[in-house]
């Protein structure tokens, strides 16, 4: 039978539209202000969690914080508040957006995926035991990668969870059962579900018309017991006297009991509750986000939210014997950089011949330092070395859009590894730059080379079809390939400096071979500072025109519109800063490329998404390159910390001067949407342009940014389906479809991962109706650690490799948990607060233990700020125990105690000397399962700030859908 897949939380709505001849009405591009998506839930939830950490380390360490926390915040505004140290004309909130963004993709993708079917993933079916194990399970991942630092791996796992989280409140009855509060036990494995409907209870009555009150029978109610509706797209089976999920997809609830009680949107059968269910999956999933910070810590939290405003600092070296000058400068500049604090985070591959690796990953600057100072230069064998393989280590490590410098003066060895680190820069939009070396013979080769002028004969190691190999890797990236002497290469590195300043924006590039006489033209806007312009290429000559018309030619390094250093093939040219229109004309007949960089807070990010519809498989989130011919999808994110609206996004030839434009659709909260009709061939940048709301002004001005990276499309389709988990020591098997109308049928595959845990592959695919499955089989070794992730990576090649395209997955090893329980604590409060708070203090003294589990590692303050010391003894029954003191002031009367054992779990004990108040106990869904003294009641605030809905991208994406539905 056909599959078909419609969607849960909201998407419903806009199919049965679609789907129900409502085509008419439907408008894809105005869409329902009143719904709440899964990403807005997310996005709201990311956003006050991370003003609450932030507010908290703020007490913590006396600073003031002035945001209020509400569901309006911007993420621009959070990250300030954040950053108090930041100058705010320079701080970016991209990083943060993107980590948002990574996680709600990954929300969404559990609707366009196989798991779209599995009732767990949505709280279905009743299934609340297999809904709460795929959450738990999951938030585990999440807290092993942050662990093994694999911040990506985390946001993958923390999205999926998510989804299933917020669709409890949606499908359950749990608003209807009159809760206003999150059901904690979903993330709690120690505590028992209670009054849960029997397979055998009847639970509802018909819902005719939709928004239907009174559909759940008054005797589930009254004994508040917990159901949730049935889905079946097929069948429409299920249990007698069941309530429905309902909607046009759900055939349960055409049967009786009809209709059904998903409050997905506002139309749904329960919508008129839409709003409250939100709401609450809105807290749910901050109490989520709690638990993981608990476990995780507040510093590391902010780094899983991207909440970092200084950049990573990601280096592959060639170690083989030619590199000994290299070496030193890398070092140099490492120093250089991590003692003016420019990098919070360190990256580190050395590769050789044969061996390449290991990846040093850290945020410790010292261990950084020793690993750089410990790299020597031996080695190698013949010329070219393992470069690839080192970089696509890199590319595997770094976090999304990391700036990555490889330094080598050989050609690469395993050039074999071409499409999947050209498929790793594309998914991760890392930009490599190419610190190339030249030898002067008499390191290596014989030499005739005395003379010290420019124009010195080199003798390079990399010959220059080798050298073209990395030109065309920088370039897609949209990085740059220098090549510079060994003597020379200090000058050059100064472009390193540039690239690791906080706000780095590209305002343009272009790439031109063979080169002619051209003048390239770019906007400049008033928030632009450190405007940088770089060419590459030999016998580049050019000027350069600014606003004002004041001219500048390349043979002055200082004239009127800044200063030009050139060493080697490169030109940094530092400009001065003028917004509007400027103009380089550049007249060479050689290949250049120009990249025109600058700081500033308005930048963007982007994905491309395939909405791929099997007729077996179901729907599919596919973030691939596009299809040639077939109309694309560009999923846009810009962040500014000042207001701006796009105008205009366009696809930019990167080597000439075409363009592709679209249609976009603004979906609030600075997201867009842009769907190009027909998906040209060539090789493109995405332009941003839009206009920069200015108080001097009552017009406003432009700015533009371009992307890094470079994007073509492509005939084929590679999609990977219903990813799972590695555990370790158990082979795994993942299936993949290779899709294409066009005429190849034949299809090479290359496979590959960063931690070696392939097994074997389909290596070759003969397509039957345009398409083909194939599988990779892997295996972890037995101790390999939780939390670490292995990137996979899937390119498929058309026979005559004139075209590819890929998919990356990644996958998180985890071992199976058994220790379910948190720590609990057990303690005496000591001390008289009833006077002047100022004049006396207050003591706690406090055992906590994880008896039969993992054991407790960590002990933290919440709240006051007091002081906490803790001593480990054996107790009784050989128990280890940590016994806690704290002290504070009875001006800061409350603690929360926050306990996590060696898994994950986290504990909360809460401590006050305040006199207890007479407010009613608070209504959790399970009680703590610590020791708990005298408890503050939690009083919801007055006026919860209604939701700021920003529009669902469901809505829009779906109308892509149309096409294979009506066929
Ligand atoms: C969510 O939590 C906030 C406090 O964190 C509270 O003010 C609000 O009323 C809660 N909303 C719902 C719907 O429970
Ligand atoms: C950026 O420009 C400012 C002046 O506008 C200058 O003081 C500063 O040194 C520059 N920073 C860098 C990294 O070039
Ligand atoms: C996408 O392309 C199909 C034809 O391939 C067309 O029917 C459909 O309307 C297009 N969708 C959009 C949003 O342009
Ligand atoms: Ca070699
Ligand atoms: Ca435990």
């Amino acid at each position: 039978m056909p599959k078909m897949a419609g969607s849960r939380w909201l998407p419903i709505a806009a199919l049965s539209v679609i789907l129900c001849g409502g085509v008419h009405t439907f408008k894809p591009f105005t869409f329902d202000q009143r719904q709440i998506s899964h990403g807005d839930i997310t996005e709201t939830a990311i956003l006050r969690k991370t003003a609450e950490v932030c507010r908290d380390l703020a007490q913590k360490e006396g600073r003031p914080f002035s945001l209020t926390i509400d569901n309006r915040l911007s993420a621009s505004a959070v990250q300030a508040a954040c950053s108090p140290d930041s100058d705010p004309s320079l701080l970016s909130s991209i990083k943060f957006k993107a980590a948002i963004m990574e996680v709600y993709v990954n929300n969404w993708s559990v609707d366009l995926s196989l798991h779209f079917f599995d009732a767990e993933y949505h709280f279905d079916n009743e299934k609340f035991v297999e809904g709460r194990n795929l959450i738990t399970q999951g938030r585990s991942i999440v807290k092993n990668s942050v662990k093994e630092e694999s911040f990506l791996s985390a946001r993958v796992t923390l999205g999926k969870i998510c989804h299933t989280l917020q669709d409890f409140y949606s499908h359950s009855n749990w608003i209807e059962l009159k809760n206003q509060v999150p059901f904690s036990t979903l993330i709690k494995p120690d505590v028992n579900f209670i009054n849960l409907a029997d397979k055998n209870t009847a639970t509802c009555t018909d819902c005719i018309g939709g928004n239907c009150e009174n559909n759940i029978l008054p005797e589930i109610l009254s004994a508040k017991t917990l159901t949730s509706g049935y889905f079946d797209v097929f069948s429409g089976k299920k249990p007698p006297g069941k309530c429905s999920h309902g909607g046009f997809f759900d055939r349960t609830s055409k049967q009786k009991p009809l209709g059904g009680i998903s409050k997905d949107t506002t139309d749904s059968d329960h919508g008129n509750r839409h709003v409250d269910a939100a709401n609450v999956a809105i807290n749910a999933t901050m109490e989520l986000l709690e638990d993981i910070r608990g476990a995780i810590g507040d510093i590391n939290f902010l780094r899983l939210m991207g909440i970092t405003h200084s950049s990573v600092l990601a280096f592959v070296i060639d170690t083989t014997g030619s590199m000994f000058d290299d070496i030193e400068e890398a070092k140099r500049v490492a120093f250089s950089i991590i003692d003016s604090k420019q990098a919070s985070a360190y990256i580190l591959v050395p590769f050789n011949d044969p061996e390449f690796g290991p990846l040093t990953r850290t945020t410790d600057a010292d261990l950084f330092k020793q690993r750089i100072t410990a790299l020597g230069a031996s080695g190698g064998g013949d010329e070219p070395e393992m470069c690839l393989s080192g970089l696509q280590l890199a590319l595997t490590g770094a976090p999304p859009s990391s700036e990555i410098f490889v330094f080598t003066d050989a050609s690469a060895k395993d050039i074999y590894l071409k499409s999947t680190v050209l498929s790793l820069m594309e998914s991760t939009k890392s930009v490599v730059t190419f610190m190339l070396t030249k030898v002067f013979g008499a390191r290596r080769r014989r030499s005739n080379d005395n003379n010290q002028g420019q124009q010195q004969q080199f003798s390079s190691r990399v010959s220059s079809s080798a050298s073209q190999e990395y030109q065309q890797l920088a370039q897609a990236s949209g990085g740059l390939a220098i090549q510079a002497s060994k003597a020379n290469l200090p000058q050059a590195t100064s472009i390193i400096l540039d690239s690791t300043t906080s706000a780095l924006v590209t305002l343009f590039q272009a790439v031109r071979d063979p080169g002619k006489d051209e003048e390239l033209i770019f906007m400049v806007d008033p928030s632009i500072r450190n405007m940088t312009a770089y060419i590459t290429g030999n016998s580049v000559t050019y000027s350069i025109q600014n606003p004002l018309g004041v001219l500048q030619s390349s043979a002055e390094p200082n004239g009127p519109l800044g200063s030009i250093q050139a060493v080697g093939n490169l030109n940094r040219i530092q400009l001065n800063q003028q917004e509007g229109l400027w103009k380089i004309h550049i007249s060479s007949t050689q290949p250049y490329q120009l990249k025109v960089t600058g700081r500033s807070t308005i930048d963007f990010i982007f994905t491309f998404f395939n909405i791929l519809m099997d007729p077996l498989k179901g729907m599919e989130l596919n973030e691939g390159r596009p299809q040639v011919g077939k109309n694309a999808t560009l999923f846009l994110t810009v962040t500014s910390n000042t207001p701006v609206s796009v105008t205009e996004v366009l696809l930019v030839e990167a080597s000439g001067a075409g363009q592709t434009n679209g249609t976009l659709q603004d979906l609030g909260l600075g997201s867009y949407l842009m769907t190009v009709d027909t998906m040209p061939e060539g090789v493109f940048n995405v332009r941003v342009t839009g206009m920069l709301a200015s108080s001097s002004r009552s017009s406003g001005t432009l700015f533009q940014r371009q992307s890094n990276i470079q994007i073509k499309a492509s005939n084929l389709i590679v999609s990977v389906q219903g990813t799972s988990n590695l555990e370790p020591g158990v082979p795994i098997t993942i299936p993949f479809t290779v899709r294409s109308p066009g005429s190849s049928p034949l299809y090479l595959i290359s496979v590959r991962d960063d931690k070696n845990f392939l097994q074997t592959f389909t290596g070759t695919l003969k397509l039957v109706n345009g398409s083909a499955e194939g599988s990779v089989n892997l295996i972890a070794p037995g101790d390999t650690p939780s939390g670490t992730d292995v990137t996979v990576t899937i390119t498929a090649h058309s026979s005559d490799n004139s075209d590819s395209n890929y998919a990356v997955v990644r996958l998180s090893v985890i071992s199976k948990v058994t220790d379910i329980n948190p720590p609990v604590c057990q303690g005496n409060m000591m001390g008289n607060c009833s006077g002047t708070c100022s004049l006396s203090s207050w003591e706690l003294s406090a055992n906590v233990t994880d008896v039969n589990g993992t054991g407790v590692t960590s002990v933290s303050a919440r709240g006051g700020n007091g002081t906490l010391n803790s001593t480990t003894f054996v107790g009784e029954g050989g128990i280890n125990v940590t016994q806690v003191f704290y002290s504070a002031s009875c001006c800061a009367p409350d603690l929360e105690l926050v306990v996590v054992d060696a898994v994950g779990n986290v504990g909360r004990c809460i401590y006050s000397v305040r006199a207890p108040s007479t407010g009613a106990a608070p209504s959790t869904g399970s009680a703590p399962s610590t020791s708990v003294l005298p408890t503050v009641p939690v009083t919801p605030s007055k006026g919860a700030a209604s939701m700021a809905p920003h529009l669902s991208v469901w809505a829009s994406l779906l109308i892509i859908l149309k096409a294979f539905i009506v066929m």
